[in-house]
């Protein structure tokens, strides 16, 4: 299951919340997700993970969490692919400029 939007933390969970709007579903992200480092803080992504249904507490609804998510990384720089557009590496290259430094480490890099 594939979902977009932006990734927060609200003080005891993660919470993926479709850009410009207050809709968000409950995000289990793996222990080492990229999407919520400092680095994809507020970027909206394509986030993938296990579909989960079930009853609230009360029984009076259905909630639904995204589990064992991690963002979209084809090239696995550790650099998602939408961050990855966003500054103008490729998606598809750990290296973009082939220059033997990651894009990751390039990136970092840059914002010191
Ligand atoms: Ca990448
Ligand atoms: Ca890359
Ligand atoms: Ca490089």
């Amino acid at each position: 299951m594939q979902l977009s939007g932006v990734a927060r933390h609200d003080g005891s969970e993660w919470r993926l919340f479709r850009s410009g709007t207050n809709d968000s579903v409950g995000l289990g992200p793996l222990t080492a997700s990229i999407g919520t480092d400092d680095l994809h803080a507020n970027l909206s992504m394509t986030w993938e993970g296990r579909w989960r249904q079930m009853e609230s507490a009360d029984g009076l609804s259905i909630v639904y969490t995204l589990d064992n998510a991690d963002v979209q990384d084809t090239d696995g720089d550790r650099l998602a692919d939408e961050l990855e557009t966003a500054i103008g590496t490729s998606p598809t290259a750990e290296d973009s400029d082939d220059d033997g430094v990651d894009d990751r480490t390039e990136h970092e890099a840059s914002m010191n």
